[in-house]
């Protein structure tokens, strides 16, 4: 097994990984007894008769949207910055164990202010968490907060005008995304949201994770379910410099092209498109096609607490079914580290 040993020594960077999609049944079921959380019963939903049966029903999600439905049940647990912090100290151990070492952690700041969950209690609490890996196992972190799409522009606006002072003042959120149900909600119903963040300064702070750019960093789910117009949208309207998923990109030569010129970085989730039926299987997705046009992409774990596997389990599966060279692997791996969004000493250290 020399390859997943290489695989395992390969300096991985993790851009797609939600932090509420770590959530395990067992963590889920253990936190919903102490924080006294009323989980949908088993009459309702046998699915949640246990956490094994839990888990054994995240093997049949139907699409993105019937995930979804588990996900935002899921993360209702999480109550206290203790939680959040617990939540995030957890995945780094596993990402420092599958070889990871800088991790970009997105999180969904409405799916906890909108039941009552103060943005500073989860800031702070996965704060905590990172900074508590990043001393113990020297991983670098950075957070990047996603809107919901399926809620309307205006709560996006109101989200990142009380983030603010995690941006600009003490530099605890790296960048924003746009995550939730693709269709029917293209980028453009965000357009203003993203002309405004594009204004905000983000703070230059002393650590390992601070921001390259001193700008507020772009992207957003796009082309994952959706046609490739919403990738086009993403890059022309919202401004991203990444897209997330973005596999759809394989449909539209033209944007290949752009894509490929720019730098543009696609964050690919293959065990996620699988177990969500974007394609029936990972050796369905277009990477050979990305390698070959150039394209840049970095390969993730997503929810892996939902689809089977963790970043390493990706890049077992993409070896199973691509079987790339030592020279292909090498290139994804570097890719990775030129497009992430720490700074420049950082990815020295990496490369
Ligand atoms: C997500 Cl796979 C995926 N797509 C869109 N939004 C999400 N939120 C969490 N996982
Ligand atoms: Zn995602």
């Amino acid at each position: 097994h020399t390859i997943q040993t290489f695989l395992r020594a390969l300096p991985k960077c993790e851009h797609h990984l939600h932090i509420e999609g770590s959530l395990s049944p067992d963590l889920l079921f253990d936190l919903a007894a102490r924080n006294k959380i009323q989980l949908p019963s088993a009459n309702d939903d046998p699915a949640f008769a246990s956490p094994e049966t839990l888990l054994e029903r995240y093997e049949h999600f139907s699409s993105l949207d019937d995930f979804l439905h588990y996900y935002y049940i899921g993360m209702s647990v999480l109550l206290h910055e203790s939680d959040f912090h617990a939540l995030a100290y957890a995945y780094l151990r596993r990402a420092h164990h599958d070889g990871v070492m800088h991790a970009e952690m997105f999180f969904d700041p409405q799916a906890h202010t909108e039941r009552g969950i103060d943005l500073d209690t989860v800031v702070r609490g996965l704060r905590a968490g990172c900074a508590a890996a990043e001393s113990e196992f020297g991983i670098s972190t950075q957070l990047i907060m996603c809107f919901l799409r399926h809620l309307p522009a205006t709560s996006a606006h109101e989200t990142l005008k009380a983030a603010r002072a995690a941006i600009e003042d003490d530099g605890s959120i790296t960048g924003i995304g746009l995550d939730s149900s693709e269709k029917p909600f293209p980028p453009q119903l965000f357009e203003s949201v993203y002309a405004e963040a594009q204004g905000l300064q983000a703070a230059a702070t002393a650590g390992m994770a601070s921001n390259g750019s001193g700008r507020l960093r772009l992207t957003a789910h796009a082309g994952e379910e959706a046609d490739p117009s919403y990738i086009r949208q993403a890059v022309d309207l919202l401004g991203v410099e990444r897209i997330d998923h973005g596999i759809r990109l394989a449909e539209d030569e033209s944007l290949l092209k752009r894509i490929a010129e720019t730098k543009t970085m696609l964050t690919v989730c293959p065990l996620s498109n699988v177990r969500l039926q974007c394609v029936k299987s990972v050796a369905e997705l277009p990477l050979r096609k990305f390698l070959d046009a150039g394209v840049r992409f970095s390969l993730n774990s997503d929810d892996p607490a939902y689809f089977g596997g963790y970043i390493l389990d990706n890049y077992y599966a993409v070896q199973d079914a691509f079987k790339l060279s030592v020279e292909e692997w090498e290139r994804v791996a570097t890719a990775g580290i030129e497009g992430s969004w720490c700074n420049q000493a950082r990815k020295a250290e990496m490369l």
